[in-house]
């Protein structure tokens, strides 16, 4: 059957290994393909110090471990999925059908209809099972959602989050007076 260990790519180790600590943020991602527009979610977690884990989960090659790891991510103590997919992209919604945590979907683009298809696919939930999805290929703001969700419960988070924008719109103030110069 199944195999119970994840089936990993070294990227997805490498990854796993700097975020050492007991994951609160799962990343699943329907294939290893995803891989380089989900990185960006792993890099705003590390910047944060956010422990997180990083794995392959198939909604339709791999659907008995999709159900297992939906059903065992709270217990684990995950508190946020971050879920990409491309195509008929079912990851994301199928993995908030079976679990109460917040489940929050990329849509990654790559197939012949430019990613339309994985966005609508995870943004057309049905009512009673919400997916927050971000734009396509963002998985930047996938795990900016996800911080923001665990800061409003987590005071040093939450600051932490404050710095973010303050540091973003310093940037852009600094970029626009150089350009008036
Ligand atoms: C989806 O199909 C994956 O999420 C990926 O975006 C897309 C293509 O996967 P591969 O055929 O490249 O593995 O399941």
């Amino acid at each position: 059957g199944e195999a119970k260990k994840p089936v990993q790519t070294s990227a997805v180790r490498a990854m796993e290994r700097e975020s050492s600590k007991k994951p609160v943020v799962g990343i699943i991602m329907g294939s290893d393909s995803d891989l380089p527009v989900m990185s960006a979610a792993c890099d705003i977690l590390k910047q944060f110090e956010v422990p997180f884990e990083v794995t392959i989960v198939s909604a339709h090659r791999t659907p008995h471990r999709m159900t297992k790891y939906a059903i065992e991510a709270s217990q684990r103590g995950i508190k946020a999925i971050i879920a990409g997919a491309g195509g008929a992209a079912h990851l994301p919604g199928m993995v908030a059908a079976m679990t109460p945590l917040p489940v929050i979907g990329v849509p990654v683009k790559g197939s012949c209809l430019d990613g339309v298809d994985s966005l609508h696919s995870i943004v057309q939930m049905p009512r009673g099972v919400p997916v927050a999805t971000v734009a396509i290929n963002n998985s930047t703001n996938a795990a900016l959602l996800a911080i923001r969700l665990i800061g409003a419960f987590d005071g040093s988070l939450h600051k932490k989050m404050q710095e973010f924008l303050l540091r973003q719109e310093t940037e852009v103030l600094e970029k626009a007076a150089k350009l008036e110069r």
